[in-house]
């Protein structure tokens, strides 16, 4: 395989990659809710691993904080297609009505995480630690601006 062949298959999975939550449509709301929760908590555990190295409760390991923080970055584009209209009902959720009435404002917290899961990558790429905690603490509060907003406890 040529490399413009490689580069040619590398930039069509990307881009199948990133279209994929926009294509993603579910059979019902049930299906829906169990995807954003799931999405959620998967994102959250990897942020977590990178969480523990940043609050000194696992050791830095530049390697696996790259990994952790590529998987949030790639994930961040999972959650939101699942929060479509009528998604607000059909299994038991914590997100509040807001979530779909304030629906600009929403979506703006979830373009922030995005922007923020980005940097958080950039970041972890450096393998330096203290680029890994100034990076981990903006990304942290869009998570919990979001929670604060829209989910209920
Ligand atoms: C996490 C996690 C969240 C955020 C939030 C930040 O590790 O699971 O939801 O950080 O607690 O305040």
């Amino acid at each position: 395989m040529s490399l413009k062949t490689i580069a040619l298959a590398a930039a069509a999975a990307a881009v199948t990659l990133v279209s994929l939550p926009a294509a993603a449509q579910f059979a019902k709301s049930e299906d829906a809710i169990k995807y954003r929760q799931g999405s959620l908590f998967v994102i959250g555990q990897h942020f977590g691993r990178i969480g523990a190295m940043v609050n000194g409760k696992a050791p830095f390991d530049a390697k696996v904080a790259q990994e952790n923080a590529d998987l949030v970055a790639s994930l961040a584009a999972l959650p939101w297609t699942a929060f479509g209209p009528g998604t607000d009902k059909g299994a038991a959720h914590k997100a509040k009505p807001e979530a779909w009435t304030e629906q600009a404002k929403f979506n703006e917290h979830a373009d922030k995480f995005k922007a923020e899961a980005v940097k958080l990558a950039a970041a972890a790429k450096t393998g330096n630690l203290d680029n890994l905690k100034a990076a981990f603490g903006p990304a942290a509060s869009s998570c919990k601006a979001c929670h604060d907003a829209y989910r209920s406890r």
